[in-house]
C-alpha cells in the first residue's frame, strides 16, 4: 500500500493523523508511544509488516510484509465520559468494538459468515482470519485512552507460517477466492469502527455481539490463563454474554458461572459434545 493510497481511503472518515510504516515492532506499541506524546483522538498507526506484533497475554501475532492489515486506532474523548457511566464494561467493549467492526466489514463487504470467538478472535468456518488487541492507559481509576489494534490476514502469504499458530488460520483471499484490495478493506473496517463506536453502550451492540458469538449454546473447554489465578480448566456450555462482556456458562453439574477473559480463554480448535465427548 502506498501512503497516498491510504490517505485517500481515509477521506470522509473522522480519522485523526496517520503514522505509516513499512516495518515496525508493533502498531499497538507505537500507538502507546504516540499517546505519551499527546496523539489526538482517532490517530491511526498502520504498518506493512510487524516484527513484534502481539496478541493477548504477550502471545505473538504474525504480520509478514505486504499481505495483511495491521493497524491501531487511538480512542480518547468518547471514553472519558463513557467510563464514568460504565467503568467495568468499557474495556471489554473496546475489544468487541474491533471484533464487531471487522466482522461487519467482512460480512457486509464480502459475504463472509464471520463469527467472534470470545473475547477477541474472528473466525470463518472455525479458522482464524483476524484478531483484536485492545490496550489502554489509565489515569487513576479512569480510562484515559485506548488503542484498538487489529490484524487481518488478507493474502495467503499472511498465513504462510501457520504451523506456528495454536489454531487453524485462514485469510480473506482464500475465503472469497479472489484478490482483495487492502486499502479498500481498511476503509471498510474503519468505517465500521466509527459506526459501532457510536453504539458502544447500546443494546444493539451487545445483541449483535451475542448473535455472532462462536460456540454459543455449545460445549467448550475453558483454559485458565497462565497469569490469572490458579484455577482448573472447565468444561462449559456457553449461554451467552453478560452486560459487561463476560461469558455466562453452565457447568456439567448445572451450576451457572460467569468467567472473565483475564482469567480464561476458550481452547482452540475443538469442542466437547454434551459436556464430555471431545470431537
Ligand atoms: C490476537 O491475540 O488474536 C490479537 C491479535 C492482534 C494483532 C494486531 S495487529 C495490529 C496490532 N498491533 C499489534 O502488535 N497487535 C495488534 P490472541 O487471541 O492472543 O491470539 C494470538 C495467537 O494467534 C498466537 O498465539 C498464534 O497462535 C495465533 N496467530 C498469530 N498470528 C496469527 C495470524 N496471522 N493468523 C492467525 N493466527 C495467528
Amino acid at each position: 500500500m502506498e501512503r497516498k493510497l491510504i490517505e485517500s481511503c481515509l477521506e470522509g472518515l473522522p480519522a485523526g493523523p496517520l503514522r505509516y510504516f513499512q516495518k515496525i515492532d508493533s502498531t499497538n506499541a507505537e500507538a502507546l508511544r504516540w499517546l505519551e506524546d499527546g496523539a489526538p483522538d482517532f490517530s491511526l498507526v498502520i504498518a506493512e509488516e510487524q516484527t513484534a506484533g502481539r496478541g493477548r497475554k504477550d502471545r505473538k501475532w504474525y504480520t509478514p510484509p505486504n499481505c495483511a492489515l495491521a493497524f491501531s486506532l487511538i480512542l480518547r474523548s468518547p471514553l472519558t465520559s463513557a467510563t464514568r457511566e460504565h467503568p467495568s464494561a468499557v474495556f471489554t467493549r473496546l475489544t468487541a468494538l474491533g471484533a464487531l467492526a471487522v466482522s461487519s466489514a467482512l460480512r457486509d463487504g464480502f459475504d463472509l459468515p464471520v463469527q467472534i470467538k470470545w473475547p477477541n478472535d474472528l473466525l470463518v468456518s472455525r479458522r482464524k482470519i483476524a484478531g483484536v488487541l485492545a490496550e489502554s492507559t489509565w489515569s487513576g481509576e479512569h480510562l484515559a485512552a485506548a488503542v484498538i489494534g487489529i490484524g487481518i490476514n488478507v493474502a495467503p502469504l499472511s498465513i504462510q507460517n501457520q504451523q506456528e499458530f495454536d489454531a487453524p488460520a485462514t485469510c480473506v483471499e482464500y475465503e472469497v477466492n479472489r484478490i482483495v484490495s487492502r486499502p479498500e478493506l481498511l476503509h471498510q473496517v474503519l468505517t465500521s469502527i466509527f459506526e459501532w463506536n457510536k453504539q458502544i453502550f447500546n443494546d444493539t451492540f451487545l445483541e449483535t455481539w451475542n448473535e455472532r458469538l462462536l460456540y454459543r449454546e455449545e460445549w467448550v473447554h475453558l483454559i485458565p490463563e497462565a497469569d490469572g489465578p490458579t484455577q482448573p480448566p472447565l468444561e462449559a456450555y456457553i449461554i451467552g454474554l453478560e452486560q459487561d462482556g463476560a461469558l455466562k456458562i453452565r457447568l456439567k453439574d448445572g451450576r451457572i458461572k460467569t468467567v472473565y477473559s483475564s482469567n480464561y480463554r476458550i481452547a482452540a480448535g475443538f469442542q466437547c459434545k454434551a459436556g464430555s465427548e471431545v470431537l
